[in-house]
């Protein structure tokens, strides 16, 4: 019976490299690395592709689950030059007087591809990564409380990976710092855009303990002592750890943010990072001093922010004529 045998042989691969109910490649536990982890992905729709970016995101699935994979080419950091050279191999492609051009093969260790998985993906997660055309709106006090706060709170939008991380079932080894206090406390972490390898691209994401600030509109001067925790904290953190001053750091939330739970963006200013342009980040020292010369600056005024023209929200302010 060496049929069933290796049929069983599979089936026990498959159950230890898949993690319990979900046919998704996650490793949990035990060994990090699996081998063939992404052979079971069956390739179907390109989301988007990037020859500048080096990177690609695929829609696809593990047997019956709906996966998006996003794969992305790393700089080549400076550290490695020297084990590069010495340890890979050279192909001549074309020689031509002075000029010759290679394919180098670097050792494996060296030549990783940064990889992240989303699965199960809803269609959100799908739609969020084919390119669209955006627009934006200029949301007003009422606006948003007629609108925007009704669709945010009918859509639940799942923070589930932030509850993980505030209750460490997840990323736990990757927190940089922690002040645990319930109103002003947060978690700061590297944002998972960003692999750590090199400091120009630096990405990280403070979240906050406490759960009921959805967004820049709940904002008052009551979360002063909040938001002036997570500057002065978060700064002598990176700077510790990354030896980056504040100078270089621009600190921003986002509105609209992608999740529903009040964090802050820090990424390196040398680094031009997705969402740092100005109709949609607001600098965290503008924020501070907006609720301190108004304290319902938040609340009142007209906020402006880009929109997907395949997002709901845009429907929704279409059919309520305000666009
Ligand atoms: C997300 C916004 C959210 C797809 C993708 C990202 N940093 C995260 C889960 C864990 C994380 C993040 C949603 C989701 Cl690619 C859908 O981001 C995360 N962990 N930004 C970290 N450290």
């Amino acid at each position: 019976m060496a049929a069933t045998q290796s049929e069983e042989e599979t089936a026990k691969t498959v159950a230890k490299r898949l993690k319990t109910d979900e046919n998704c490649p996650v490793t949990e536990d035990g060994d990090s690395t699996v081998k063939e982890a992404l052979s079971g992905f069956k390739t179907g729709q390109i989301l988007r592709d990037s020859a500048r970016e080096k990177n690609i995101f695929i829609h696809g699935k593990f047997d019956d689950q709906e996966a998006v994979v996003i794969l992305e080419k790393t700089p080549i950091r400076q550290d490695v030059l020297a084990e590069m050279f010495k340890s890979s191999s050279l192909t001549l492609e074309m020689k031509n007087d002075i000029y010759s051009t290679y394919q180098l093969q670097p050792p494996p260790h060296l030549n990783g591809i940064k990889t992240t998985v989303i699965c199960p993906a809803t269609e959100k997660h799908v739609k969020k990564y084919l390119r669209q055309e955006t627009f934006l709106i200029n949301e007003t006090e009422d606006d948003y409380r007629s609108i925007t706060l009704p669709h945010i709170t009918q859509q639940s939008f799942s923070v589930q990976w932030v509850y993980n991380i505030l209750e460490k079932k997840a990323e736990a080894d990757r927190i940089v710092f922690e002040d645990p206090d319930p109103h002003v406390g947060f978690v700061l972490l590297p944002d998972f855009k960003w692999d750590q390898k090199q400091l120009e691209d630096l990405y990280l994401i403070a979240i906050v303990h406490r759960r009921d600030l959805k967004s820049l509109r709940d904002l008052t001067p009551d979360n002063l002592p909040l938001l002036r925790n997570i500057l002065e904290k978060g700064v002598e953190a990176i700077g510790k750890k990354y030896n980056v001053p504040s100078s270089k750091l621009r600190m921003y939330l986002h509105y609209q943010p992608s999740y529903y739970h009040i964090h802050v963006h820090f990424t390196s200013l040398d680094y031009e990072a997705p969402g740092c342009g100005v109709e949609r980040a607001h600098l965290l020292t503008d924020v501070i001093q907006n609720l301190q010369v108004q304290p319902e600056y938040y609340q009142k005024r007209t906020l402006t922010f880009p929109i997907r023209a395949d997002d709901a929200l845009l429907t929704k302010f279409r059919e309520a004529g305000k666009i």
